[in-house]
């Protein structure tokens, strides 16, 4: 086996129209062609919306008849399979995200083992937990995690394992950290003030930050995490040891450190806190740093955006599109 990308045919996206789909499938048709993506998602399109210019199936990827049929109709070599609930909303609608989470990933596998695709599947440092080394968090580590959204993200990696053991399904998986995007807004996540926070200090120069000042996570700017996606599924596969669920990060903060730095642009933005027990919670079960050598090691991981550059991009792009409130 080489590189996935050698051997793929089509590719699908499911949960296109989310945080992580709305960049990486304009990339993927920048790399591959307009008419190899094909974006989907439960959601239907936005009215006059064109999917990025490229073709677009409505699926719910919890059945596996719908998502055979677009399988087979476009001879699809390679799965993204995005489509899931993030952490503060799973933990709201725990049964809602077993369901989504757990069964989408069985029926993508299914269906992959059986139409002989590739997998790409997005953990998270959601998939650690409380008794996990809360700083440099190893690549093989202890993985109890305390919430559902977690659970999921354990089971997910180790049956892509299996699939790949077993059925030789190229399943390759990512444990991203909180992703930063002014493209798409986050979707019930914990590290979504991460993102918030730069359109109110734009549109009003004050932001209320759901966690504590001193939570410090692991991040990463978009650009970074979809090359990272697609890096590793171009990856050669003989050089991977671990395939499925690399540790990978960019950067790590705190709300009040990324506050500081948003000061550097826009000197009166006052950032406060009100911080809500749920998503602190979850926030302090996650690790706050990560190592990611396994992924420097294997296929040569390595982000380009720090805290600095990634602040000042954002505010850049987003400083085009909105307006400051008068
Ligand atoms: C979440 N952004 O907050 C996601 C992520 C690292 C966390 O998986 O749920």
């Amino acid at each position: 086996m080489t590189s996935v990308r050698s051997m793929s045919k089509t590719i699908l996206v499911t949960g296109a129209l989310g945080q992580i789909g709305s960049e990486l499938v304009p990339a993927l048709r920048e790399r591959y062609g307009k008419d190899a993506v094909i974006a989907s998602d439960l959601r239907m399109l936005p009215m006059g919306a064109s999917a990025g210019n490229g073709p677009f199936e409505h699926l719910d990827c919890t059945r596996i008849r719908p998502l055979q049929d677009i399988l087979s109709r476009y001879q699809v070599g390679i799965i993204y399979h995005l489509a899931a609930l993030l952490s503060a909303v799973a933990e709201d609608r725990p049964q809602v995200a077993w369901h989504l989470n757990m069964d989408g990933l069985y029926q993508v596998l299914e269906a992959a083992r059986q139409n002989h695709c590739a997998v790409f599947f997005p953990s998270s440092i959601g998939a650690f937990g409380p008794t996990t080394p809360r700083d440099h968090a190893p690549q093989d580590t202890v993985q109890r995690p305390t919430t559902m959204y977690g659970v999921t993200k354990v089971a997910a990696e180790m049956l892509c394992d299996y699939y790949f053991r077993r059925f030789a399904v190229d399943a390759r998986g990512l444990r991203l950290p909180g992703l930063i995007s002014h493209v798409a807004p986050a979707g019930g996540g914990t590290t979504d003030y991460a993102v918030e926070i730069f359109y109110q200090a734009i549109r009003y120069r004050h932001y209320t930050c759901f966690l504590r000042p001193d939570t410090r996570l692991e991040m990463m700017y978009m650009p970074d995490a979809v090359r990272a996606i697609i890096e590793l599924m171009e990856a050669d596969s003989t050089r991977l040891v671990h395939r499925n669920a690399f540790n990978i990060t960019a950067m790590n903060f705190t709300p009040d450190e990324l506050a500081q730095e948003i000061r550097k642009h826009i000197p009166d933005f006052v950032i406060a806190y009100e911080v809500d027990p749920i998503r602190q919670t979850i926030a302090d079960s996650w690790p706050r740093t990560i190592d990611d050598g396994a992924a420097r090691d294997e296929w040569g991981w390595t982000p380009r955006y720090t805290l600095e550059t990634m602040t000042g991009n954002m505010l850049d792009k987003l400083r085009h599109r909105l307006r400051p409130a008068m």
